[in-house]
This record gives C-alpha cells, sequence and structure tokens, in this order.
C-alpha cells in the first residue's frame, strides 16, 4: 500500500501550497463574479458555501483528483454495501442502511439488514406511540410523563444533541432528562424533579457493560423501589437498547421491552436507531421518521452527486487541504442556532474518536496530520468570548458556520440580528482590514497621528483565514438529519484519504482499563498498587481527604 503523501495529487496539492497557500483570499475575489457558484452546492435544504476558503479552480481539481486516487467513492460503496470496513473490529458499518427505507438488500455478515431494521422501528413506533398516548401505565396506574435516558457517549450524544435541536417541534407530552455522567451529582439532579409512578428509564447502551451507565441504572432501580415502598415492578419502568439482549436481561429488563441494535452499528453514528428513541418518545415517531429521511437524502447525494457538488466530500477535502497542506489543525463549529447548542460536543465525538488517530490500515504510524482539533460554541455567544483568536490570534482556525434563513421563533429583529452577524463575521474572517485602512478608519474618527499611529497595528485583521457556511432553509428535522449525515460522511471520507480506521476507538480503551484497577485501591484499608508517583501520591491524598 502506498504511502498517500507519494500519490500524485498529493504532490501536486504539496506544490499548490508551496505557490499558492499564502495567496489572500481578497485577490480570489477579486474580478471573479463566478467564484460563489462554483464553490457552492447545495443538497435537499442545505445550501453550502465554500467560496471562502483558501483554494482556487487548480487546488480544488487536485483535491477532487486526490479522492479519486485515494478511490474515495469506492470505499463508500464498500461502506453501503455491508462490506467490513472496520478492520481492527470486524464489522460492516451500515448507519446508512437504518435511514434507508427503500429497503435495499444489503447484507451484513450474510444476514439481509433491511427486514432487521424495518422490524425494530415498527417495535419502537409502538412503543413509542403506546407511552407518548398515556396507554403505558406505571405501578400506580399513572401514564408516563418523563422518560429518563441513562446512557453514556454514541448512547447519549446524539440523542440529547437532537432532542435539544429539535426543541420546536416538541409537544411536551414527554420530558426527556438525560443522565450520562456516573458523578452521582447527575442522577440526583434529575431524580429530584421526577414522580416514581409516572417515570419510564430507558438505559442505553450497546454493550450493556458500560461501567457508568449501568451504575446510573442500578441506582435508578433502586430510587424506584425506595420511592415505590417496593411497590413497583421494574417492567413497567424500565426499557432498554442494546445488542446485549442476555445482559440487558439479567439486568431485570424484560425481553419485550429491549429494543436491539447491531455490530454494524458504532456507537457514535447510532441515534438512527433504536439509541436514537428518546427522539421518538420527546418529539413523536413522524418526527424520527423525518430525521431518517434527510439523513438518508443525504446518503443518496453522497453516493451518487458529482464530485465537485459532492457535500461531504467536499467538506471533507477542504479540511484535508487546510490541516495537511496548510497547517490548521484545528476546526471551528458555530452554529448561528440556540437549539444546536449541543452540535459541537456531538461532532467532536463523531469526528475526533472517529478519525483521531495515528495508525494506518498496515499498523504504521501516517507521517501526516490526521483528525483536527474539533470544538466550538453557540456562534453568537462565542463572538463575545473567544472569536478574538479566530480573528486576531496566532493559530489559524477554520470555522464552520450553520445557521438557517427562517427562524423557528421569529420575534421581531431577533433572527435579522443573528443572522448580520453570522455573516458578517465569516466576512471579517476572510477580508480582514490592513494597516492602511486602519489608519484610515481612524483618522475619519478624529484621532490624532500619533493615538493612530500607536493604536493602528493593533486593530489590523489580516483576514484571509478559512471558513464554510452552511445555510439551512430552516432547522427542520429533515434538515437536521441530512446536516448530521452530512457530517458523518465528511469524516468518513477523511479516514480513507488519512488510511485510518475510522470506526474503531481503541485509543478510550487504556485509561478505562487503569481506572478499573485504581477504582478497589480507592477503598479505605486498601492498598495503593505500583504505580508513578504521581499516581500513587495523588491517590495517597485522595485517601487522606476522606473522613
Ligand atoms: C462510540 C463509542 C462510545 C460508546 C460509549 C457507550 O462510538 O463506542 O462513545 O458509545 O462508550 O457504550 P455503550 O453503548 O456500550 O454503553
Amino acid at each position: 500500500m502506498s504511502c498517500r503523501t507519494s500519490l500524485p495529487a498529493w504532490q501536486a496539492l504539496a506544490a499548490d501550497a508551496e505557490n499558492f497557500g499564502s495567496v489572500h483570499m481578497n485577490s480570489l475575489f477579486a474580478g471573479d463574479e463566478q467564484r460563489f457558484d462554483r464553490f457552492s452546492a447545495q443538497c435537499g435544504g442545505v445550501f453550502l458555501d465554500f467560496s471562502k476558503n483558501r483554494i482556487d479552480e487548480g487546488i480544488f481539481q487536485h483535491l477532487l483528483q486526490l479522492a479519486e486516487e485515494c478511490e474515495v467513492a469506492q470505499w463508500r460503496d464498500k461502506m453501503m454495501s455491508g462490506a467490513i470496513v472496520n478492520p481492527t473490529e470486524g464489522r460492516a458499518v451500515l448507519h446508512t442502511a437504518l435511514r434507508d427505507r427503500s429497503k435495499q438488500p444489503i447484507e451484513a455478515e450474510g444476514e439481509a439488514v433491511a427486514p432487521l431494521v424495518s422490524a425494530e422501528l415498527a417495535r419502537m413506533e409502538r412503543f413509542t406511540n403506546s407511552v407518548r398516548s398515556g396507554e403505558w401505565l406505571g405501578y400506580t396506574g399513572a401514564a408516563i410523563t418523563d422518560v429518563v435516558s441513562i446512557g453514556i457517549g454514541g448512547s447519549n450524544l446524539g440523542p440529547l444533541m437532537v432532542t435539544e435541536a429539535l426543541k420546536d417541534y416538541c409537544d411536551e407530552r414527554i420530558k426527556m432528562h438525560y443522565v450520562s455522567n456516573v458523578d452521582g451529582a447527575q442522577i440526583s439532579q434529575v431524580l429530584s424533579k421526577l414522580n416514581a409512578a409516572s417515570t419510564l428509564f430507558l438505559i442505553s447502551s450497546k454493550t450493556f457493560t458500560t461501567a457508568e451507565t449501568m451504575t446510573n441504572a442500578r441506582t435508578a432501580r433502586q430510587w424506584l423501589m425506595d420511592q415505590s415502598n417496593g411497590e413497583a415492578q421494574a417492567e413497567k419502568h424500565f426499557a432498554a437498547v442494546s445488542s446485549n439482549v442476555s445482559k440487558a436481561k439479567e439486568f431485570g429488563i424484560g425481553e419485550d421491552n429491549i429494543y436491539s441494535m447491531w455490530d454494524w452499528v458504532g456507537g457514535r453514528y447510532s441515534l438512527w436507531s433504536a439509541i436514537g428513541l428518546p427522539i421518538a418518545l420527546n418529539l413523536g415517531f413522524e418526527h424520527f421518521l423525518s430525521l431518517l429521511e434527510g439523513a438518508h437524502e443525504m446518503d443518496q447525494h453522497f453516493a451518487t452527486a458529482v464530485p465537485e457538488k459532492n457535500l461531504p466530500l467536499i467538506l471533507a477535502l477542504i479540511g484535508v487541504w487546510n490541516s495537511n497542506f496548510l497547517g490548521m489543525n484545528a476546526q471551528a463549529i458555530l452554529p448561528y442556532d440556540q437549539n444546536l447548542h449541543r452540535l459541537p460536543a456531538y461532532l467532536q465525538q463523531a469526528d475526533m474518536e472517529s478519525n483521531g488517530k495515528s495508525t494506518n490500515w498496515q499498523g504504521e504510524t501516517v507521517p501526516y496530520t490526521t483528525g483536527p482539533l474539533i470544538w466550538g460554541e453557540v456562534g453568537i455567544n462565542g463572538q463575545h468570548a473567544f472569536y478574538q483568536l479566530l480573528h486576531q490570534g496566532k493559530t489559524l482556525v477554520p470555522a464552520d458556520f450553520i445557521g438557517s434563513a427562517k427562524s423557528n421563533n421569529p420575534l421581531p429583529g431577533h433572527h435579522e440580528n443573528l443572522m448580520a452577524n453570522f455573516f458578517g463575521q465569516s466576512q471579517a474572517m476572510m477580508t480582514g482590514v490592513d494597516l492602511n485602512a486602519v489608519r484610515e478608519q481612524l483618522t475619519a474618527q478624529g484621532m490624532d497621528k500619533e493615538s493612530v499611529e500607536r493604536i493602528a497595528p493593533h486593530k489590523v485583521h489580516e483576514g484571509n483565514r478559512p471558513s464554510n457556511t452552511l445555510l439551512m432553509d430552516a432547522l427542520t428535522p429533515k434538515n437536521l438529519g441530512a446536516l448530521i449525515a452530512m457530517y458523518e460522511h465528511k469524516i468518513f471520507a477523511q479516514g480513507i484519504i488519512w488510511q485510518i480506521c475510522s470506526f474503531d476507538q481503541w485509543g478510550v480503551e487504556l485509561g478505562k482499563v487503569l481506572a478499573k484497577a485504581i477504582e478497589p485501591e480507592l477503598a479505605v484499608d486498601a492498598e495503593i498498587g505500583a504505580h508513578d508517583c504521581s499516581t500513587r501520591n495523588l491517590l495517597a491524598r485522595f485517601k487522606s481527604l476522606q473522613d
């Protein structure tokens, strides 16, 4: 297997970076009225403008050539047809099949996938409707009003992000609460507001062995028993989502209340499976289906759109250009929508757990940077906090600006103000303002010459900072589905270009193993084992501070 750096396209891009990497975008825009048309693309209700990047037609063509030489399209087809594209775990990766309601005949490990997906969706629908309609009754005969979703990582971040994002579609029939942290603070706070008689717990864990989730699930079960003086029957208050049915049954959850997922659904790609039940319970099943529909539309787009208009592929290539060739190893996610406030956290997992790796498919260390540092915040709040660094800092951070043309909360003046900032910030990152222009501005404001010279350098914005703008018609379930799927496929395409295994997560294991060894050592009478002197002394100090 040849290293990506020896590909003709990689070498052409390295030369491009030498020759054109520092060309100011202002000069690329000057006199080129076609730039926006050429460097923009659309899928359904999601529009992408990628013209504010340091690319010209030649660089873009070399990026497309890189995708071709890396066989991204062939790998995409393999993934979508159920081939083993998660080699270190020996698994197919078929989250796309979860949202394909056309029931294409796809097999994973010899088993037809569509019937499994349809059957589980039908069970989810019945469960959702029975809880939401008040048919499902708790131990006193009261209808369910609150659902507590207990799960962590991929079994939490997706449903939490989506139910927050689509709050405006929620009819308040069922209130959702999430518990992910094993810190007792979170579950205590959640339970303190609830009435056991009308509360249902949904334990979401693919493996049903995750320590944090199991600890929280046991605490929830004990709380239910305490609150009901031992009268509550677990089957009226517990349901589970897992691929480990026997473990869920061992915990005491009846088989009828266990919803399946499969090995070919990765945790961080699982919100489309029964892991998405919090979404359906909170918003209603029809909205969950719209989410799937939007994601499927993006899947089809990724599979069929020409490369130069293919949103996920373009985002992947722009990311590769910025990080591997221009040395920008971070990516800001900046939603201009309050309800998308969990999107940066969600994408942190999706991207960093997938592509935060340094070993290629052959087990060799790759000689280039891989997944960038993903971070972000609701844009308008970020403006009053960290945008200083985006505009004038020495670390260059490409940004994705995400917003909608129509507001779901159209109060007079609000959306215009929000979106004026949305457009103004990416423009400022791109155009900047040079010393002469600053001098002129300050002089025009009546500042004396000496002050102008002293202050002006501080107000220079060099600009030329890359960004993508994602403008949706509106934040709807369908558009959100498409947006998430777009990022999933971007991450996939980058993993292929970097030749890394995007679907495993060995990097999260070592710390867990060490924590398991340390936990018994925290008991008052237990000995502290052989650790480095930092860890040993910290453990000793921790123990000495217990009452
Ligand atoms: C996601 C990861 C990880 C996983 C959690 C929860 O891709 O695998 O975040 O989702 O560790 O695992 P369980 O669902 O098995 O509890």
